[in-house]
């Protein structure tokens, strides 16, 4: 995929924001970006989802078509694009993601979105830190926490609303493979987070925390755009 040079040329900082299925991941990426007011144009969000594979063959469209495509396994995911795509931004390039269809399962054909280069960029998804490589790409890593009843409420009315998915369909599927997924590589990388906020986007004194300090980042004089500095090691590794 390509990828063009910005003038922007500072190191973004690079915030990791994973939990299970409809734990709030996407809704507090979108309350911290609702909090930082002005400040938002300076950060972007990716969602892992956009990274998903196309299906490679027959048997994998069918069993997707069943409910029975795993598709909370790591190997669901085009996992180099989307290393590719960080390490770009992190060197200050543009570069293009995919649109993901959940209702297809599939990419949309010669559709992509166009991400500019921020400093700061967070990243949500289920299994953003079970990969060692692309867990280190993060600065900050922040693991969502919702008890399991309320995510399940939560993803059966958004895969029936949403994604247009007859309920024992989701349900099957929600026990059969999203459940055990989450159990065996997702909950585990819950070690690897710096923070861990209960209540998920409910939880407004973790999301005013992060916002903070986001804007503590951004208004940092090493890390403003005049300065053309890029935001140093310290503050990357915080
Ligand atoms: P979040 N997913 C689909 O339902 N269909 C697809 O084509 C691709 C992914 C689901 C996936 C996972 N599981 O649980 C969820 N299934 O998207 C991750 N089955 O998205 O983090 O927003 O819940
Ligand atoms: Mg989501």
């Amino acid at each position: 995929m390509s990828a063009t040079v910005n003038d922007h040329r500072k190191v973004p900082f690079i915030i990791g924001v994973a939990g299970g299925t409809a734990s709030g991941k996407s809704s507090v990426c979108a309350r911290i970006m609702e909090q930082l007011g002005a400040l938002r144009k300076r950060v972007i969000t990716i969602a892992q989802d956009s990274f998903y594979r196309d299906l490679l063959t027959d048997e994998e469209i069918e069993k997707a078509q069943r409910g029975e495509f795993n598709f909370d396994h790591p190997d669901a995911f085009d996992h180099d694009l989307m290393l590719g795509v960080l390490n770009n931004l992190k060197d200050g390039k543009s570069d293009k993601i995919p649109v993901y269809d959940f209702r297809s399962h599939s990419r949309v054909k010669d559709q992509f979105e166009t991400v500019d280069g921020a400093d700061v960029i967070l990243v949500e998804g289920i299994l953003i830190f079970y990969d060692p490589e692309l867990r280190n790409m993060f600065n900050m890593k922040i693991f969502v926490d919702a008890d399991p009843d309320i995510r399940l409420a939560r993803r059966v009315a958004r895969d029936t609303k949403e994604r247009g998915r007859p309920l024992t369909h989701v349900l099957h599927q929600y026990l059969n493979l999203v459940k055990p997924a989450f159990e065996e590589f997702c909950l585990p990388t819950k070690k690897y987070a710096d923070i861990i906020i209960p209540r998920g986007a409910d939880n407004d004194v973790a999301i005013g925390l992060i916002v903070q300090h986001i804007q503590e980042l951004l208004r940092s004089p090493r890390s403003s755009p005049e300065n053309g500095d890029r935001i140093v090691e310290k503050e990357n590794h915080l």
